[in-house]
Formats: C-alpha cells, sequence, structure tokens
C-alpha cells in the first residue's frame, strides 16, 4: 500500500482525483474525511492543505504527493519529483501599478515588494542582484499596492484577470508553475513497484490526452495524397466502404497537429471527418 497525499480543497483537487480515476484507481471520498482507500489499486490518499504535502512527503507520512511547483520550491523540502502533471499551470510574476514607469528590473531596487513566496523571491532578487525589502503577507497580495503597503507584488498568476481588476501591471516572470507528483526519498522496494505501476497509467492517460483517433471518408484515387499530409503515428488503417471508389481511413494523430492539416485533408478529397478521444494509450 502506498499512501498519496492531495490537496483537499482547492485548485488542484478535482484535477488530482479526476487523474486517479482515469487511471482506473476506484475508490470512495466520503465528505469531511481526510483519508481514502482505493479498493482495486494499492493506494490511500490524505487529503492536506498543499502547503502541507513538501513536508508530509519529505518526512514520510506520506509516500507520495501532488503539489504545484510553486510550493515545492518555496518549501524546499528533500523529495524525489517523478513526473510533471501538466494541470494547475501557473506562473510567478512580478507586477507593479499600472500607471508606474517600471523599464526593467533594475527598478526594483529599494521596492517594497509584497508576497506569500519570501523564498523564492529572495532567490530571484539575489540572481539578479537587487536589493529590495520583502513584505511577506499571507493571502490578498493583489491589493497590497493600492493600501499602500508595498510598490510591487510576486504572486501567481495565470489569466491575469487579477492583476488588471487590481490596477496592476505584470513586468517579471519569477517561475512557471503546474503541478508535480513527488516522492519520499528512499521508498521501500515493494512501493517503488507501486509507484512505477501508477506512473505507467499515468503516462498512459497523458499520452491518450495528446492524441485522437481520426476517422475519414476518401476517394480511393486520394488515398494516398490524404496519407502523406497526415501526422499518423505509424500508417493509417485503410477499409473498403460498401460505396464503390471509396475507402474509410482511420489512424491515431496528435491533437495540435491535426489541427494544423485539417483544411489540406479536405482540399486533398477527404470527407466525413470524426476526431475522437482516446482514453489510454498504452505503450
Ligand atoms: O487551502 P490550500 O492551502 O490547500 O490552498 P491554497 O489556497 O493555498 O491554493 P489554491 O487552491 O488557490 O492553489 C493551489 C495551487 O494551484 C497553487 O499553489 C498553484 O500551483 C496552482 N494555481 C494555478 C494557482 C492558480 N493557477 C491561480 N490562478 N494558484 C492560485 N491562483 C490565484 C492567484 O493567487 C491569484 O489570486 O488566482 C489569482 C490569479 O488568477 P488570474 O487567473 O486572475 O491570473
Ligand atoms: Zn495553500
Amino acid at each position: 500500500m502506498i499512501r498519496l497525499a492531495i490537496q483537499k480543497s482547492g485548485r488542484l483537487s478535482d484535477d488530482s482525483l479526476a487523474l486517479m480515476r482515469e487511471c482506473g484507481i476506484s475508490f470512495h471520498q466520503s465528505a469531511g474525511k481526510l483519508k481514502a482507500e482505493a479498493s482495486n489499486f494499492p493506494i490511500e490518499f490524505l487529503f492536506l492543505r498543499d502547503d502541507d504535502i513538501p513536508q508530509y512527503v519529505a518526512n514520510g507520512t506520506a509516500d507520495l504527493g501532488i503539489v504545484g511547483e510553486n510550493v515545492l520550491v518555496e518549501n524546499n523540502e528533500t523529495v524525489d519529483w517523478v513526473e510533471k502533471l501538466g494541470f494547475g499551470k501557473c506562473r510567478l510574476a512580478i507586477a507593479v501599478t499600472r500607471d508606474s514607469a517600471y523599464e526593467n528590473v533594475g527598478d526594483l531596487n529599494g521596492m517594497k515588494i509584497a508576497t506569500s513566496y519570501p523564498q523564492i523571491l529572495r532567490n530571484y532578487l539575489k540572481r539578479h542582484n537587487i536589493k529590495a525589502h520583502i513584505h511577506e503577507i499571507s493571502g490578498s497580495v493583489e491589493i497590497a499596492p493600492s493600501i499602500g503597503l508595498a510598490q510591487a507584488i510576486c504572486d501567481i498568476v495565470s489569466s491575469g484577470s487579477t492583476l488588471m481588476s487590481n490596477g496592476l501591471k505584470e513586468v517579471e516572470t519569477v517561475m512557471q508553475s503546474e503541478s508535480v507528483l513527488i516522492a519520499t526519498p528512499n521508498l521501500t522496494q515493494s512501493k517503488k513497484n507501486i509507484l512505477e505501476q501508477l506512473r505507467f497509467r499515468i503516462q498512459s492517460v497523458r499520452k491518450a490526452q495528446e492524441y485522437k483517433y481520426i476517422l475519414m471518408n476518401v476517394p480511393n484515387h486520394a488515398i494516398e495524397r490524404v496519407s502523406k499530409i497526415l501526422p499518423v503515428l505509424k500508417s493509417p488503417t485503410i477499409l473498403p466502404l460498401a460505396l464503390e471508389g471509396w475507402s474509410s481511413l482511420h489512424s491515431v494523430v496528435r491533437e495540435d497537429e491535426f489541427w494544423r492539416v485539417i483544411s489540406q485533408l479536405k482540399e486533398a478529397g477527404a470527407e466525413g471527418i470524426l476526431v475522437i478521444p482516446i482514453e489510454r494509450m498504452v505503450a
């Protein structure tokens, strides 16, 4: 049995649980309970505040954890990074008031910067040889400039709309972040084996998300042309249609590449194009 710490309630909770379900792991999460055990995989979940996850994993209370890189780097605990998970994407950025004459990072010299990420900010300022005052606050960082608490902030940004509605503009990116799977150092061999099985499933799910299964009808004379345009994984499957002179062409393609070539496919004679999600891609 392996124990995975997941954020109890917050931006990473739903995606973390959805990933486990997509990995074919079944469990029942009762409201208010701190633990849940899977019925068909040797794993149990521990629901915690995200800030506590690095420490719980570092000291072995949990074997694994899912947490944002921002929290991980800030806490600086000794854990193994296993796998980036692709959700919870955001960046830690420095912002100043919209009317500021800010030109470059040197302008931060002497400023008071409010943040919940003092450690990361301190390292960033050091790397850029900036002497500024770090004012640590735990929440609502974005209102600090408007109440005269600081001239700049260093906070998480995703769409940028929070900054905008608080009269701020983003001027520097301090780090990019997404959710990662972490592990306690020195897992026992049997837990390492469970982790490997879990990783294999996670990779299959993530790979499947990037690809689509596509089908299209193609006149036989255009099969070669269409096949050349398609960014296929290997080689397309071609089946005859009941209608004389036509075939159905099936293939697996990366979704982003598929959208890039769709108009060429239609020009080449492909019709009735279907795009179907793939549940898992194993090897
Ligand atoms: O209760 P607990 O301590 O567990 O949760 P929390 O409130 O500390 O964290 P939570 O749930 O807000 O975020 C968890 C993780 O999600 C963060 O550590 C990041 O790794 C990631 N993440 C992704 C974000 C965002 N996007 C995000 N937009 N975390 C916070 N925000 C906030 C940001 O602080 C700001 O207030 O959203 C606002 C900005 O969003 P935009 O879209 O307006 O730019
Ligand atoms: Zn938190």
